[in-house]
């Protein structure tokens, strides 16, 4: 198995219940290095083109609207298999499907405000980190 990088979120549900370090710890504990990590407060214009691939989804501007609402934590995590571990760890979008043990399971409130976002795939991840971080920002 290779040692892979994904991009994570911790969305502003999850940061204005000063969830911030108790999600980091389920990463940590997993097995995760957080190799990058900062706190933004999206415009909507980024919050738009980060989700641009679902700007034609029914939800989008509830989506938006939800990650200008307050603070995010954007992270790159590194790990074996990382992109898809970071998925399972999550659990389903949608927190009435999630497994128990999972972040989403324990702390989102609906599929809308979940808590945490990953990356789906390795092109991805590497779209989403780009799109976050500089590579002197990210120290493995
Ligand atoms: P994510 O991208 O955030 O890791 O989550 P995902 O792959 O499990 O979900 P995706 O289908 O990519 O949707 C992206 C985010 O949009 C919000 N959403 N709201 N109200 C709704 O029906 C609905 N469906 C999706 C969620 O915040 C989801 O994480
Ligand atoms: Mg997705």
């Amino acid at each position: 198995m290779a040692v892979e990088r994904t991009f994570s979120m911790i969305k502003p549900d999850a940061t204005r219940r000063n969830l911030t370090g108790a999600i980091t710890k389920m990463f940590e504990d997993a097995g995760f290095s957080v190799i990058a990590s900062k706190r933004v407060w999206m415009s909507r214009r980024e919050a738009e083109g980060f989700y641009a691939v679902h700007k034609e989804r029914p939800f989008f501007g509830e989506l938006v609207e939800s990650m200008c609402s307050g603070p995010t934590i954007v992270q790159v995590l590194q790990g074996e298999n990382a992109i898809a571990r970071n998925r399972e760890i999550m659990g389903a979008t949608n927190p009435s499907d999630a497994a128990e043990g999972t972040i989403r399971k324990a702390f989102a409130l609906s599929i809308g405000e979940n808590s945490v976002h990953g990356s789906d795939a390795p092109e991805t991840a590497s779209q989403e980190i780009a799109y976050w971080f500089s590579e002197t920002e990210i120290v493995g």
